[in-house]
């Protein structure tokens, strides 16, 4: 029986990623440095999950490294311009830039309703799912969710399947008592490393994704009941 749905953040529960990459820019543009990601590029580097590692990725793959930063050191870079992007995202989260994707809330809603248990699965900073969720599901957000793993508690990102693995444990369930949904092959790599079956929704940062041996591929959840979870989770299980 389904018992879990592990829901993904960025891409997943909101449609995130713009807010991130104006983030990211403000953060070089505070910074003074010349660099600007547009949405070509940010696609192309959102193939590598973590803020911080991706940073690293963009800086690494221009091979030119500004006198200035040399001295600071590579590491405390990073970590600053990472803050002065959190702070951003954070300002845009509260300003209203960043919504949830159809169907999210309603289905979070009929799935406590039925005494399911909901947890995160999430690449991304702690401080951006409080803003985000406290946003729009109210200050005991947290309430909701009986597990939540992130880039504080699971520092080898997606795909690697830890932050799943460690959400399954502290849940107490199997892979096979629960359902995860995300956005990315990344995602979807991560959790069907942890024997995860996954429901993908993809969005225009992901579409291109790889999505083989996802359960379903769909372009939201709207519409999409707890009902059909619980159907196409069990056919999952008959067809193993
Ligand atoms: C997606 C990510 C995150 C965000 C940016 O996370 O890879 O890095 O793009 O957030 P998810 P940070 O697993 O929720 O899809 O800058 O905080 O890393
Ligand atoms: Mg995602």
């Amino acid at each position: 029986m389904l018992k879990a749905l592990i829901f993904d953040v960025d891409g997943t529960l909101a449609d995130t990623e713009m807010a991130h990459l104006a983030a990211f820019n403000h953060a070089f543009d505070e910074f003074g440095l010349d660099w600007h990601w547009d949405v070509a590029m940010y696609t192309r580097l959102l193939e590598v999950s973590g803020g911080k590692e991706r940073i690293r990725a963009y800086w690494e793959s221009r091979g030119d490294m500004p006198l200035e930063v040399a001295h600071n050191g590579i590491d405390q870079t990073i970590d600053r311009l990472h803050e002065l992007k959190t702070a951003a995202y954070e300002q845009a989260v509260q300003d209203g830039a960043v919504h949830m994707r159809p169907g999210v809330l309603a289905l979070i809603s009929a799935a406590a309703h039925e005494g399911m248990r909901l947890a995160i699965a999430t690449t991304t900073s702690p401080v951006n799912i409080s803003n985000l969720l406290r946003r729009w599901m109210g200050p005991d957000w947290a309430s909701h969710f009986q597990v939540i793993e992130d880039a504080s508690t699971a520092p080898q990102k997606k795909p690697h399947p830890r932050v799943y693995l460690q959400t399954l444990q502290r849940l107490g369930l199997t892979a096979s008592q629960c359902l995860a949904i995300e956005d990315s092959s990344n995602g979807l790599r991560a959790a069907s490393a942890a024997g995860l079956a996954t429901v993908i929704t993809t969005n225009a940062f992901t579409e291109h994704h790889d999505f083989k041996g996802a359960l379903r591929v769909l372009p939201d959840l709207h519409n999409v009941s707890l009902a059909q979870l619980q159907d196409w989770h069990a056919q999952s299980l008959a067809s193993h």
